[in-house]
């Protein structure tokens, strides 16, 4: 095991000030030319160390002279360096090769790179590691008739024409930067130009470039890319910085997209959007990912992380930042629920499994496999709770403080953090202990009431049980917002109880009767609520608690109470009080029709998953479906009446009817397990009359959740028009892999065999492959080990093809552990027949390592 430790960190022992990169690109022999102005850093005997991976070397010069470099271990290495000289390599790599998807690699016809983290090494030797900052210089040559657009980072200087039809290109990028944002792309595109003046009014062309013919659907991409700038300068005092900023989509992307110096590329999913083949959702996640990585420009490239291990510096802020933003644009409170659910349904897997590990992990064996849901979105947490300690103006005096102090440089997690203790004068030595400590507090709260005094005293007390990478853990600072609601008078007390001790208590009153209280308003720390409260306490909190995520989690609790309790016993009679629940609900529906439409929602399997150990996969599963089907029947009329009620009239992308048709698909999904007479020709005319992909998909949706018929002759229909577009076509993908059927295994087959399906497309892979061992329990969890077996044969298929995609999609194994016996071991099994295979990746072999241990 050759694990990087945080621990072992020592600086560069040379900086690289300026790098000259040309290349030649050549499907399968591209030339790459670095020359790089080296300075020595530390004593005169210091190697210089280049990581290089993949690469054929045509030559290395010393400040000129031919130099014979030591072939090493994932690189090379020179000795008997001057302080200060010109180095030059060259190398040659094959792009058309590369399925790795990481250096440079060709997407349909275009060559592009992704070199976050470590993927620089795949096109030359060099230093790559991010506390080695260098300005670029680029030139590219290329044909032009096949590649009339060249494009690197910073600003254009010059380009011509060459014989053979060819033609080049020169750039400079001011800004010293490492070397993951490094970016190179060559094609041809259809091109969206429009422009942004800053504040300090500097005009800022924005280009966005994407596959011929889809010009039409980029609008969105760009308000929204105009909508985060004014953002940024307004929230934070943060502008733009370079004469252009490009974006350019592409279809085969590992990940969202990638923030490189004015030049940012990005999954096509993110960009591409217009009303017949996109939906809500997208539209959403579409502003928040150009969101994101707009703001890295500030956070992550101006001001970069030191190593690796401080990853969550740029991405937790980042992630934050963009949570913000999209609070700003839109729904506070539902877009809050979305990010609780991540850290519910992913996160908190994550914290509980093998691959458990701080927001700043201290080992790593593939850098890769710490983009995770914990360095992201626990990240972003954990920055969330910095912003409610300090408070809006503090933490802004924080940002400003931390800008001042480290703009141009390579930090660590720890500075950050002083910058905003020392903006503060705050202590926050406590709090440090976030990015160290892996694990979810549990958080138990206890309450008493003094009827003579009305003293009513809260009790919290907070333990971390020890996770698979740490034993030891202690108590973390953390705020607690509470509210107090008071049945009396219906008044409600707020508080945010700084908590710091394993115990603590806090006293409040008088009051006449005893109050009931509501824990973690706005989810306030990433933590579980261990706390036991009657169903009134809870349908209080459903009525009268000012924070819509209270109300929500009062009501998906007493949800989720009664399903562990059916799956537990096996009942199959549904407790009066949900179906009570439910219909005044309903009956609220119009107060807030956003936040109904969330409540009505049953909590999802993975949800509940996480709330019990072990996992009762059947039981849980039966009990949700029964429950679903028993409000459906129950309550038809309701269903019916709220969906009919809802006319949103032509589509446009706005909060108030994205909630209408929300609201609308979770009534039509109970509506399909209905029985009603004519729900099928009901669903069948929304569907026909649907001018939009929200509605449609809803429609589908309703159907994949039921029995009907209407399913399949729906699904067929909906590939006969889409079927030569591939984003929708994972959408079509996507609801078979994840619909309940008995032969899910040859489905998934028929699938992976139709035209538009490909094992190199990161996109095709998550939406088949994917979408059934994240959201497709029944199917996966198979009893039989069949859903195991499958999703390991395709891991031994991918993973050499590439193992990034491969490493993600091993997720939702790595929860073995919470099942039962009989799963846990059909796992180890699969474990043992991928641990055999000679070509296990590492980033795969990591996953599974941790699991066997
Ligand atoms: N920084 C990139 C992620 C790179 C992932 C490398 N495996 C996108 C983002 O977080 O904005
Ligand atoms: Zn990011």
């Amino acid at each position: 095991d050759t694990a990087m430790k945080l621990a072992d960190y020592q600086p560069p022992a040379y900086q690289i000030s300026e790098l000259y990169l040309e290349f030649e690109l050549d499907d399968h022999r591209t030339r790459v030319t670095a020359i790089s102005q080296v300075q020595r850093q530390t004593s005169q005997d210091a190697p210089l160390y280049l990581n290089g991976e993949a690469l054929e070397l045509g030559g290395v010069w010393v400040a000129g002279q031919p130099y014979q470099p030591e072939m090493a271990e994932g690189g090379i290495i020179l000795q008997d360096l001057p302080a200060s000289f010109e180095l030059k390599i060259e190398t040659i790599i094959d792009p058309a090769n590369n399925s790795s998807l990481e250096g440079l690699y060709k997407s349909a016809g275009a060559f592009c790179t992704q070199c976050e983290a470590e993927g620089f090494r795949k096109i030359t030797y060099f230093p790559d590691r991010p506390d080695v900052m260098t300005r670029y210089r680029v030139r590219i040559v290329a044909d032009k008739q096949a590649y009339p657009y060249l494009l690197s980072n910073g600003n254009l200087l010059d380009q011509g024409d060459l014989d053979g039809g060819r033609h080049w290109a020169l750039w400079e990028d001011p800004f010293a930067k490492p070397s993951y944002l490094f970016a190179l792309v060559a094609g041809d595109f259809d091109l969206l130009s429009d422009s942004f003046t800053t504040r300090s009014g500097r005009d800022v062309t924005l280009q966005l470039y994407v596959d011929k013919g889809n010009a039409y659907r980029g609008q969105h991409a760009l308000d929204s890319l105009k909508k985060a700038m004014a953002w940024d300068e307004q929230k934070y005092g943060l502008e733009y910085d370079l004469d252009v900023y490009m974006i350019v989509a592409v279809d085969f992307f590992n990940m969202g997209a990638m923030e490189n110096k004015g030049l940012n590329l990005f999954n096509s999913k993110y960009v591409l959007a217009d009303p017949a083949s996109a939906t809500d959702d997208d539209y959403f996640n579409i502003e928040s990912v150009i969101a994101h990585e707009y703001f890295h420009n500030w956070t992550g490239n101006r001001v970069t992380c030191r190593d690796w291990f401080q990853l969550s510096l740029k991405e937790g802020l980042t992630v934050f930042r963009d949570q913000q933003f999209s609070a700003d644009m839109g729904s506070p409170a539902i877009v809050r629920l979305k990010q609780v659910r991540v850290m519910r349904e992913h996160q908190f897997a994550e914290d509980a499994g093998p691959m458990s590990h701080p927001i700043r992990p201290e080992e790593v064996m593939e850098m890769n496999n710490f983009y995770s849901v914990t360095v992201y979105d626990k990240g972003a947490e954990v920055i969330r709770m910095l912003h409610t300690l300090l408070g809006e103006a503090g933490f802004r005096q924080g940002m400003d403080l931390y800008f001042k102090r480290h703009d141009g440089q390579a930090v660590t997690c720890d500075d950050f953090v002083q910058a905003m203790q020392d903006a503060n004068d705050v202590d926050l030595s406590a709090f440090r202990r976030w990015y160290s400590q892996s694990g979810t507090p549990q958080l138990t709260v206890g309450t008493t009431f003094e009827p003579q005094t009305g003293r009513f005293s809260l009790s919290l007390t907070q333990l971390t049980a020890a996770t698979a990478d740490q034993h030891e853990k202690h108590p973390l600072h953390m705020p607690v917002a509470v509210e107090i609601l008071d049945g009396a008078n219906n008044s409600v007390q707020k508080h945010t109880l700084s908590v710091t001790q394993e115990k603590q208590q806090f006293d409040f009153g008088p009051f006449d009767n005893e109050p009931v209280t509501a824990i973690l308003a706005g989810f306030s720390a990433p933590v579980r609520v261990k706390q036991i409260q009657s169903d009134a306490q809870k349908q209080q909190i459903i009525l009268h608690a000012q924070d819509p995520f209270l109300r929500w989690d009062a009501a998906q609790s007493l949800i989720s109470q009664y399903l562990h309790e059916m799956a537990g016993s096996g009942q199959t009679s549904v407790p009066d009080v949900l179906i009570e629940l439910f219909d005044s609900m309903l009956r609220r529906v119009d107060q807030d029709p956003a936040l109904f439409a969330e409540m009505l929602e049953l909590p999802s399997f993975e949800t509940l998953a996480q709330q019990n150990s072990p996992i009762r996969v059947d039981g849980l599963l039966d009990a949700r479906d029964c429950l679903k089907r028993k409000l459906a029947r129950t309550l038809t009329d309701q269903w019916q009446a709220t969906a009919d009620r809802i006319s949103t009239g032509a589509y446009q992308y706005t909060q108030q009817q994205a909630a209408q048709r929300r609201l609308r698909g979770v009534c039509l999904a109970y509506l399909a397990l209905s029985n009603a007479p004519g729900v099928e020709s009901h669903l069948h005319q929304l569907y026909l009359q649907s001018d939009n992909m929200t509605d449609t998909l809803a429609v589908l949706k309703a159907c994949q959740g039921s029995e009907l018929a209407l399913f399949d002759r729906l699904m067929e229909d909906f590939e006969a028009k889409w079927r030569h577009d591939s984003l929708v076509m994972d959408k079509w993908f996507a609801l078979h892999a994840g619909k309940e059927r008995n032969d899910c295994l040859s489905k998934l087959q028929i699938l992976m065999a139709h035209a538009m399906y490909s094992i190199n497309n990161p996109n095709r892979v998550r939406s088949v492959v994917g979408t059934f061992a994240f959201y497709n329990p029944r199917g996966f969890h198979a009893i039989d080990g069949s859903g195991y077996k499958f999703l390991t044969d395709y891991l031994l298929q991918t993973d050499p093809i590439n193992p990034q995609v491969a490493s993600r999609l091993i997720t939702p194994m790595l929860a073995f552990g919470q099942l039962d016996e009989s799963r846990q071991d059909l796992i180890r099994h699969q474990f043992l027949r991928l641990l055999d295979s000679p070509q296990l990746s590492r980033d795969l072999y990591e996953k599974v390592r941790k699991s066997l241990r």
